[in-house]
C-alpha cells in the first residue's frame, strides 16, 4: 500500500502507516493532528521561561526582544524560572515513580496481613535477600510475617525525615560518598518532593545551581528509592523476570477472540486481569458469545510489567494507544495510572470499546470507573473483564481494521535473569568487556513524543549501538520500539559487530536486553552498581551511557537527573525546556562533570546521539586502560 508522505512522516512503524491511513478514512484525530495544531508552540515555554508560581504573574522572560523584560515581577532571571520549573518536573516524575513503588509496597503489606485479595508472594528467595538487607529477623518466621515487616521497612522509606534511603547504599562508596560530600545523598523520599515544592515557591530558593542540587537530591530518592522499590516489591509479589518469548504491535489483537488492553503503569490489577482471562467461567462466556478466546494484550509499561512476567504479547508503545482503539477490534481498554490520553475517552465512544478507569488518582472523561481495591483485586478484575467479555457481542465486523504487522520478540531480562544466561556470575559480561568483544552497555529508554517520527530515534540508535558492539539494555516505550523491530531476538545479533555478535550467539541473548517497565530502569542501576563493584571502580568510571531518544514525561526528566546524578552521561534526543537559561543549560551539560562525574548531552539525531555514546564509551575504556 501507498502512505502519503504526511503519513510516513510521523512514524517508521508500519501498522502506524495502515492505522493513520484508516483514521484519516474515518475521519478521527489522533494525537499527531493535535501536535500539530498546536504548532507553533509557545517560545517562552520551550524555553522554560515562563512562570506561573504566584499571582503577581504569569511572568516570562523575552530573549527574542532587546526591550522584552529580563526579570519576573519578583525580580526572578531566566536562569531561576528555567531553574525552577525543571526541578518541579522532576518533583511530579519522582512523585509519580515513588507513589506507584508506594503503592506495591501496600499491596505487599495487605497480602502479608492476609488481606491480599489473591496475590501470594511468589519470589520467596527475593524476599529473603531484601529481608536481609534492611536486617530483618528471618530465622524460624513465616514468610508471611517478614513481608509484613519488609513492607512495614519500606513504606517509612517514603515519610523518613532522616536519611538513608536504604537501597541507596547499594550503589558503590565512592558514589555514596559524593552524593554525602554535594548534599544530594537523599532522605525520605516524599521529603525531597516535598521540598522541591518548598524551594520553588515564590521568594525561596532563587539559586539556580541550588535549585538543580535539589532536584537531583529527590530524583536519587526516585530512581534509588521509589522506582527501586516498585521494581524490587513487584518480584517478589510477581515473580521476577525470565526470558520469555512473546509478540509485539498492533497484529496481536485478535479478530475472533475478546481483546482486553492493559495500560498504564502499574502491575497490581494487570496481574490479576491476566489471571482472570483464564478462568474457566470467563472462557466458557467467550465461547458463549462467539469468542474463540480471551486475549489480553498491553500498552506502555503496564504492558511491559505483563509483557515480561508472563508473555502477554504487546499491541504497541505510547503514541500507539489511539491507534489501537481504532482497530474497531477492542473490547475493553482498562487503564491505571500515567501515560493514559485523556483523548481515549471520546475516541471510545466512537467504537464499542469500554474505556475503564481503575485507580481513584485517575479518573478520565468518557471512561467507566471501577475502582480497583487490592483487598478484592481478583473478584475486581474478573467483574471487569466480564465487562470486556460480554461487550463482545457488541463489535461490529464492518469496523474491525487490524494491522498484519506483529513481530516476535524474548523479554525478561531482569539482573537475576542476565546473571542466569551468564552462568551465575558477571565474570563472562566483565571478560567480554575487558578483551573488547563487548565495547560497553548503553541504557537506552523512555517514551515516543510527537515531535519527532514515532521509533526513528528509538530503533535507529539501538542499531547503532549494536553495530559498535554496545550491549544495550532498555526499558519502557523503547523496550516496544525495540521488540517491534526485531531487535529483541537472538537473532537479531546478525545485526551487531563482530564481537557482541560473538557473545550474544554463545549465551543464546539478544543484543538488546529487555528489562522491564520505566521504574525498572532501577534494574540498570542495579547493574550498573554490580559491575562498578566487581571492578572496584565508581560507575562513573564505567564504559556506559544513557539515552532517552524520544522522551517527553516529567517522569523522564526524574529519570534523566538520576541517572546523571549515578554518574552516567546521557543524552537526549527531544529539547528539554531548559535553554533559556544559560548558566543552568552549562550546569546540565558541562558543570555537572565536576560534581557527579556525568553530564546531559542534547542530540536529536540518533545516528550522531549514538556516536556521542560510543566515544564517551571509548573515553572511559581508555581510562580504565581496556
Ligand atoms: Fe512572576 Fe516571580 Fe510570581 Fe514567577 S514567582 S509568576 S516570576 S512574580
Ligand atoms: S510508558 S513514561 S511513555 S516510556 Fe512507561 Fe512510555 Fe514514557 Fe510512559
Amino acid at each position: 500500500m501507498e502512505y502519503s508522505d504526511k503519513i510516513l512522516s510521523r512514524s517508521i512503524d508500519p501498522s502506524v502507516h495502515d492505522m493513520l491511513t484508516h483514521a484519516e478514512g474515518l475521519g478521527l484525530e489522533t494525537v499527531w493532528d493535535r501536535y500539530e495544531a498546536m504548532l507553533p508552540q509557545c517560545g517562552f515555554g520551550e524555553l522554560g521561561l515562563c512562570c506561573r508560581h504566584c499571582n503577581m504573574g504569569p511572568c516570562r522572560i523575552s530573549p527574542f526582544d532587546e526591550e522584552g523584560p529580563k526579570q519576573g515581577i519578583c525580580g526572578a532571571t531566566a536562569d531561576i524560572i528555567v531553574a525552577r520549573g525543571l526541578i518541579r518536573m522532576i518533583a511530579a516524575g519522582a512523585a509519580a515513580h515513588s507513589d506507584h513503588g508506594r503503592d506495591i509496597a501496600h499491596t505487599l503489606l495487605l497480602t502479608a496481613e492476609g488481606k491480599g485479595g489473591g496475590y501470594e508472594i511468589k519470589d520467596e528467595a527475593k524476599l529473603m535477600a531484601l529481608a536481609a538487607e534492611y536486617g530483618l529477623e528471618v530465622d524460624g518466621r513465616s514468610k508471611e510475617d517478614i513481608a509484613l515487616d519488609l513492607a512495614r521497612a519500606v513504606y517509612g522509606e517514603f515519610g523518613k525525615q532522616e536519611g538513608p534511603i536504604q537501597f541507596t547504599r547499594r550503589a558503590p562508596e565512592k558514589r555514596v560518598a559524593l552524593w554525602k560530600n554535594t548534599g544530594i545523598d537523599p532522605r525520605g523520599v516524599d521529603r525531597e518532593i516535598v521540598e522541591i515544592m518548598h524551594r520553588t515557591h515564590i521568594g525561596v530558593d532563587n539559586d539556580p545551581v541550588n535549585l538543580i542540587l535539589q532536584g537531583l537530591r529527590a530524583s536519587v530518592a526516585d530512581g534509588w528509592g521509589g522506582s527501586m522499590i516498585a521494581t524490587e516489591l513487584s518480584d517478589v509479589l510477581f515473580g521476577t523476570p525470565t526470558p520469555v518469548r512473546s509478540e509485539a504491535n498492533l497484529g496481536v489483537l485478535k479478530d475472533d477472540e475478546v481483546n482486553i488492553i492493559v495500560h498504564g503503569h502499574e502491575p497490581t490489577l494487570s496481574e490479576m486481569i491476566v489471571a482472570a482471562a483464564q478462568d474457566p467461567e470467563m472462557l466458557a462466556l467467550a465461547e458463549k458469545y462467539g469468542a474463540k478466546g480471551i486475549a489480553i494484550c498491553g500498552i506502555c509499561c503496564t504492558g511491559n510489567e505483563v509483557l515480561m512476567r508472563h508473555g502477554v504479547p504487546i499491541a504497541g508503545n505510547f503514541l500507539q494507544q489511539e491507534l489501537a482503539i481504532m482497530t474497531g477490534a477492542v473490547e475493553a481498554m482498562i487503564v491505571d495510572v500515567q501515560c493514559i490520553f485523556p483523548a481515549l475517552g471520546a475516541l471510545t465512544g466512537c467504537f464499542h470499546t469500554k474505556f475503564i478507569s481503575t485507580s481513584p488518582k485517575a479518573k478520565f472523561p468518557g471512561a467507566t470507573h471501577i475502582e480497583f481495591h487490592e483487598e478484592q483485586a481478583y473478584d475486581i478484575a474478573k467483574e471487569i473483564v466480564r465487562m470486556g467479555v460480554e461487550n463482545y457481542r457488541f463489535r461490529k465486523p464492518g469496523q474491525v481494521h487490524i494491522p498484519a504487522d506483529t513481530m516476535a520478540c524474548m523479554v525478561g531480562f531482569s539482573v537475576e535473569a542476565i546473571v542466569g544466561a551468564l552462568g551465575g556470575t558477571l565474570d563472562p559480561l566483565l571478560g567480554a568487556i575487558k578483551d573488547g568483544a563487548v565495547k560497553g552497555i548503553a541504557g537506552v529508554v523512555g517514551c515516543n513524543n510527537p515531535k519527532v517520527q514515532h521509533d526513528y530515534g528509538h530503533v535507529n540508535i539501538l542499531k547503532e549501538l549494536i553495530k559498535n558492539d554496545v550491549l544495550v539494555v532498555t526499558t519502557g516505550c523503547n523496550a516496544i520500539a525495540a521488540a517491534k523491530a526485531g531487535l529483541l531476538l537472538p537473532e537479531a545479533a546478525e545485526l551487531a559487530g563482530e564481537g557482541l555478535k560473538s557473545v550474544c550467539q554463545a549465551l543464546g541473548i539478544p543484543p538488546v536486553l529487555h528489562m522491564g517497565s520505566c521504574v525498572d530502569i532501577s534494574r540498570i542501576l542495579v547493574a550498573c552498581a554490580a559491575i562498578a563493584n566487581a571492578l572496584g571502580v565508581d560507575i562513573s568510571d564505567l564504559p556506559v551511557a544513557g539515552a532517552a531518544p524520544e522522551w517527553m514525561s516529567e517522569k523522564a526528566v526524574s529519570i534523566g537527573a538520576y541517572v546523571v546524578s549515578s554518574g552516567i552521561f546521557t543524552v537526549l534526543g527531544t529539547v528539554p525546556q531548559v535553554l533559556g537559561g544559560p548558566v543552568v543549560t552549562k550546569v546540565l551539560t558541562e558543570d555537572a562533570n565536576a560534581v557527579v562525574g556525568a553530564a546531559f548531552a542534547v542530540e536529536p539525531d540518533p545516528f550522531k546521539a549514538a556516536k556521542l555514546m560510543i566515544d564517551h564509551i571509548g573515553e572511559k575504556r581508555a581510562t580504565l586502560g581496556i
